[in-house]
């Protein structure tokens, strides 16, 4: 369990856990809330991530994962400055989804506006009990800037996203996870454990099948079915004739890999 540097300024820890990088927002005192310098840290460290890393984990200290936009920060702002600034949490929470490898979010306590705009950058969410999700920009006065209105309609529709922002809804862990903000539901102080246990088996898959889910499965979803299939068939003829491939099959025909297992 090595720590790195933490990059441009505190807010973001970095620990390698071998091949699994763990990401820790670390402004518990401000419940992680997300000021620009959290935010160019967080895409500092998606660029920089150290080689040999194959999956990563980001999760809260404290008792939230993240409260959203540092509120205090947003003062002063005129209309083009308010526009680049959403653009710097795209490029930010864009590293994140199509950054090197996949990343498993590790949720608890809050998980609102822009904290769940960051969740959902990522490619898998663990809540544990204690996790609620909210979008409280539109009882702000505001609107989600940091991708959400792309991402969280994607994961819930956007029928539940306009609920939420209209109504200050707030979602339960449970009712997180049946409406898709989270895949997994697991106990109160349990999502780290389980993230990192997710992202050590992800770390075992062939890169390039890890790359191509990351990169090829959200543009196939965004493609007419006809290019969709046509792009499919791209991709699985390069993962295929992956080096890496050819060995896990025959691993399998030899009866020297793993079954899928009946639940
Ligand atoms: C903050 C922030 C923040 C806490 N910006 N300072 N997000 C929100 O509208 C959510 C606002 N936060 C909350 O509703 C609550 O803080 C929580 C439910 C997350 C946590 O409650 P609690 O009781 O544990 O903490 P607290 O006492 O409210 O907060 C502790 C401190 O953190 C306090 O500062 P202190 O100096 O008085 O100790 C809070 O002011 C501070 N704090 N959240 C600034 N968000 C790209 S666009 C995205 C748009 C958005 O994300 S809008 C939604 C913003």
């Amino acid at each position: 369990n090595r720590k790195t540097a933490a990059p441009l300024q505190s807010g973001i820890e970095l620990h390698l856990q071998d091949e699994v990088a763990l990401i820790r927002l670390s402004r518990p005192a401000k419940r992680n809330a997300l000021n620009d310098g959290l935010i160019l840290a967080l895409r500092e460290t998606f660029q920089n991530l150290p080689p040999g890393v194959r999956a990563a984990v980001i999760h809260g200290e404290g008792e939230h994962f993240c409260a959203g936009l540092d509120l205090s920060e947003l003062q002063e702002r005129d209309a083009g400055q308010g526009m680049q600034h959403s653009r710097m949490w795209h490029a930010a929470l864009d590293g994140v989804e199509r950054g090197p490898v996949p990343v498993v979010a590790a949720l608890h306590g809050a998980v609102v506006g822009g904290g769940l705009e960051l969740a959902s950058a990522c490619h898998i969410r663990v809540a544990d009990e204690s996790t609620f999700f909210a979008l409280p920009e539109g009882t702000r006065g505001i609107f989600v800037g940091g991708g959400g209105s792309v991402r969280i309609s994607k994961l819930i529709g956007v029928a539940r996203m306009t609920d939420m922002m209209l109504t200050g809804r707030v979602y339960s862990a449970s009712e997180g996870e049946r409406a898709g903000l989270a895949q997994y539901l697991v106990p109160t102080g349990g999502a780290l454990e389980r993230a990192l246990a997710l992202a050590r088996q992800i770390a075992t898959n062939a890169p390039l099948t890890n790359y191509a889910l990351m990169h090829a499965l959200p543009r196939i979803a965004e493609q007419p079915a006809d290019h969709g299939y046509f792009t499919e068939a791209l991709i699985s003829g390069m993962a295929q004739a992956a080096p890496e491939a050819k060995e896990r099959v025959r691993a399998f025909l030899q009866g020297k890999a793993a079954k899928v297992q009946k639940k």
